[in-house]
């Protein structure tokens, strides 16, 4: 890291007193100096940073977003018009009673504008992000024009995070409230292409309001992917058009705890703006308890004895009528959600109801699966997969799936959740040729006393035996929040700051991981998420300028 940026330092030295990371000085245009603290606030850090001793200053009064010459998205770029909108309110959200005209310092040290120059002859303003979605972007920083160059839209989002984590206040004047540009920033680009956060909707409802906030919070993460696990045993939020039976009975309140088409629509959209896909979950054949309520003879009978006990069990597998279903649930769920991909889940299933089921014995027999109840498992799982495939979408699945040893198609995600034998489950999946996503290591709704988000930090994805093949075929990861204890009251908090620390390790390099230099940096960020107004618990003691309320 220090000899990259010494290295920048030294292209740059056409600027006076070009400074490195860690042990240069900045100085202020009056003269002051600052502090590391007061300004190294990157989060995630981008590739490579070039920072110049010069700052500057911006003014609400002046400053302006703008579409560069040239640049192949204008005014009608909703994506990009929503995001000046909101970046000029986070950058300027504390000089509402702007003082800075009194500050107004000699010509030349001012940013007046940031000219966003989309490259591409396409920049993809009409359309949601994908798994392929070029997000690199450049920053350059100087006056009187900032410029931001990205291929596509979903650059340019990044590089507006990354420009307004760039302004800070002047530590030396509090009542003038003058905000400051300091760096220059050079390419930058994901490391990892999927970087998720699971949000579990089904063990508690999520009011609308709270997944949108948190989609805010992905966005100044970087994050890109919403993997909504929307339905569980619990309940069934969903609003189906065409099996309203499902919500109107499987939900906890069928007009209150639900979402609504438009609720949906209205969630794709808050994320397309912010470059993130919603990936739904709809996880079956287990994990399905609270659809049994609205539709008939999906779910298994569980037998005592010989007779059926009054409870239920995974999917019944054996039914025509369940692919039926499934047929026509799924055809739904391709035309709500936008994404290339679905996520079909598949994990934990539980086999001893289907055991107990005379019926299914007899179906294990014919079919001549012996006692082997993940063969059933993946009899189920095929003929759902072929049913989805046929919709067009791909899918994602949980590890169980592949290692039932279903037949996967080979763009499938096969999702890693298992902490035990992770490497070795890395290792096999890649080596079958499929891309996989790893989530096992970052299991947010564990909680513990003391800074947990180092563990999530220290993680290496990519440090199981395997060839640059294999390692390739990991495509990202994903922090997970189950339910189980979590709703409205708490779901912030207990997401951020911790899974910013995952949103590093996915975007950064592979060498960024100084565990302090990370600590300095996140305790700002998740000031500055406080700032905008995103309830993000402390790391440790401390206090932000601006504090929560
Ligand atoms: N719900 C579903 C869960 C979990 C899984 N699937 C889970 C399992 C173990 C832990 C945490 C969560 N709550 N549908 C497994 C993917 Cl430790």
């Amino acid at each position: 890291m220090g000899a990259l940026l010494k290295f920048g330092a030294l292209l740059l030295a056409a600027v006076a007193a070009c400074v490195a990371w860690e042990d240069g000085d900045v100085w202020d245009y009056d003269g002051h100096k600052l502090k590391d603290s007061d300004f190294l606030a990157l989060w995630p850090l981008p590739q490579k940073v070039q920072s110049s001793a010069v700052s500057f200053q911006l003014s609400a009064s002046r400053f302006q977003f703008t579409h560069a010459e040239g640049s192949s998205a204008g005014s009608d770029c909703s994506i990009l018009q929503n995001a000046f909108r909101r970046y000029f309110d986070y950058i300027f959200g504390f000089t509402k009673k702007d003082r800075d005209q009194r500050r107004r310092n000699a010509a030349g040290s001012e940013v007046l504008e940031l000219q966003v120059a989309i490259t591409s002859p396409d920049a993809e303003c009409d359309g949601f992000p994908s798994l392929t979605s070029d997000e690199s972007y450049e920053l350059s920083v100087d006056q009187p024009s900032a410029v931001l160059k990205a291929p596509k839209v979903w650059g340019a989002l990044r590089g507006l995070e990354t420009f307004s984590q760039l302004v800070y206040e002047d530590a030396y004047d509090v009542i003038a409230m003058t905000n400051v540009l300091n760096f220059s920033v050079f390419p930058d680009f994901p490391r990892f292409a999927h970087r998720g956060v699971l949000l579990d909707s089904s063990r508690h409802y999520l009011p609308l309001k709270v997944i949108l906030a948190n989609l805010e919070a992905m966005a100044m993460n970087k994050y890109n992917v919403f993997h909504w696990h929307i339905s569980d045993d619990q309940s069934f939020p969903y609003v189906s058009r065409m099996f309203p039976d499902l919500s109107q009975k499987g939900s906890y309140h069928p007009y209150t705890h639900v979402y609504t088409p438009a609720d949906v629509k209205m969630v794709i959209e808050f994320a397309r703006m912010r470059g993130i896909r919603v990936i739904a979950e709809f996880d079956t054949p287990g994990h399905t308890q609270s659809w049994g309520f609205g539709q008939k003879d999906l779910l298994t009978p569980c037998y005592t004895g010989s007779s059926p006990s009054g409870t239920y069990g995974p999917v019944n597998p054996i039914l025509n009528t369940t692919y039926d279903f499934m047929a026509g649930f799924f055809k739904e769920i391709s035309t709500v959600f936008p994404d290339a991909y679905v996520h079909l889940g598949g994990d934990e299933v539980d086999f001893s109801c289907w055991k107990s089921n005379p019926d299914i014995q007899k179906f294990m027999d014919q079919q001549g699966f012996g006692k082997d109840y993940s063969k059933l498992e993946s009899f189920y799982i095929q003929r759902l997969l072929d049913i989805v495939s046929s919709t067009d979408k791909g899918y994602m699945v949980w590890q169980e799936v592949f290692d039932n040893g279903v037949k996967l198609n080979q763009k499938t995600v096969v999702e890693v959740w298992k902490s035990s034998e992770l490497e070795e489950e890395l290792y096999n999946v890649t080596g079958a040729g499929y891309t996989t996503i790893l989530s096992a290591p970052w299991y947010l709704d564990y909680i513990s006393y003391g800074q947990d988000w180092q563990n999530y930090y220290k993680v290496e994805p990519l440090t199981f035996k395997g060839t640059d093949a294999q390692k390739k075929l990991v495509i990202g990861g994903e922090a997970c929040l189950w339910g189980e204890y979590v709703d409205a009251s708490n779901l912030t908090p207990r997401l951020w700051p911790r899974a910013s620390a995952v949103a590093e390790r996915l975007w950064s390099d592979q060498g960024v991981r100084d565990i302090s230099d990370a600590y300095v940096r996140l305790v700002q960020h998740r000031c500055r998420m406080v700032e905008r107004g995103i309830p993000a618990e402390p790391l440790f003691t401390g206090y932000c300028r601006h504090e929560y309320s």
